[in-house]
């Protein structure tokens, strides 16, 4: 599977956060949660940043003044794809539990909300897929539109404020057969109510995907009115060569597991 990793810049840690990485980063770090795509193309509408509240983060350095934020095992696959400076070498400076970073304000490359985006839990979150940190696009995953409907309905109990799970969700691409709105269109249709829905959940994602790439139109950004198909690589190209994501690939996971 090849993700595009996009980073996702710290401006301001969660209490929680702040105390757990305090005294491990040099003077002037930059750190980024590191989340993978396989939706370059929606970056538009990113409104969150989902982590597993129950999953252990690494800061990992990856230059003198940079660090990336993910799970260790993302991190070790990393090693071998020349992220860090050195080949199988991912130097850590500490952990951070998922919990303490809800609530960190990180910025989210192209999207349309350029105030920054707030941390947030997703019980959903696989530590075993990607690099463990997952941006959120309410407008065209089905899963996302679920769990920030279900977080600013339970807000109090999630311990978040309400708005940082209402961020405006904006029309990214136009499809024939679920309108403007891709992901509330599908979780209305198919009367998915929670994030817990994961059945149906994968169903809709499935067929997000498919209409989204083979009829889907882009609504914004730099190629606002081409097909999904044409503008998916030439937007990935944009935040590549802008330093806004890497290429990140990892085997598929019943390749590993019938291997292991
Ligand atoms: C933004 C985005 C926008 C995504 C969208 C999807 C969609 P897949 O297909 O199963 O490989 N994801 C990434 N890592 C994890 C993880 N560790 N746990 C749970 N979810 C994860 O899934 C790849 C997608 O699942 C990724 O692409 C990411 O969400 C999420 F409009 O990034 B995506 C129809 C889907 N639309």
């Amino acid at each position: 599977q090849e993700y595009t990793a996009i980073k996702l810049k710290v401006l301001e840690w969660a209490e929680e956060g702040r105390k757990e990485i305090a005294g491990k980063l040099p003077e002037g770090a930059e750190v980024f949660l590191v989340a993978a795509t396989l939706r370059p193309e929606t970056m538009y509408g990113q409104t969150c940043c989902f982590v597993g509240p129950r999953i252990s983060y690494g800061v990992y350095q990856v230059s003198p003044t940079e660090f990336y934020v993910c799970t260790e095992r993302a991190a070790r696959n990393m090693a071998f794809q020349g992220v860090f400076p050195e080949r199988g070498v991912f130097p850590s400076v500490g952990t951070v539990q998922g919990q303490s970073l809800i609530g960190t304000l990180v910025h989210a490359p192209l999207s349309v909300h350029k105030g920054g985006v707030h941390v947030l839990p997703m019980e959903t979150v696989l530590a075993t897929k990607g690099t463990g940190v997952v941006t959120s696009v309410p407008s065209d995953s089905p899963d996302d539109y679920a769990t920030v409907k279900d977080l600013a309905k339970k807000a109090d109990y999630y311990k978040i404020k309400k708005e940082w799970a209402e961020l405006e969700i904006i029309p990214i691409i136009k499809t024939p057969s679920y309108g403007e709105l891709t992901a509330e269109f599908l979780v209305k249709k198919m009367k998915i109510n929670s994030p817990k829905d994961t059945k149906p959940l994968a169903e809709a994602k499935e067929l997000a995907y498919k209409e989204g790439f083979y009829q889907g139109t882009m609504l914004i950004g730099d190629f606002k009115g081409d097909k999904v198909e044409k503008a998916k690589p030439k937007v990935r190209e944009i935040l590549l060569s802008k330093k806004e994501a890497f290429v990140y690939s990892e085997p598929e996971g019943h390749v590993l597991s019938r291997s292991g």
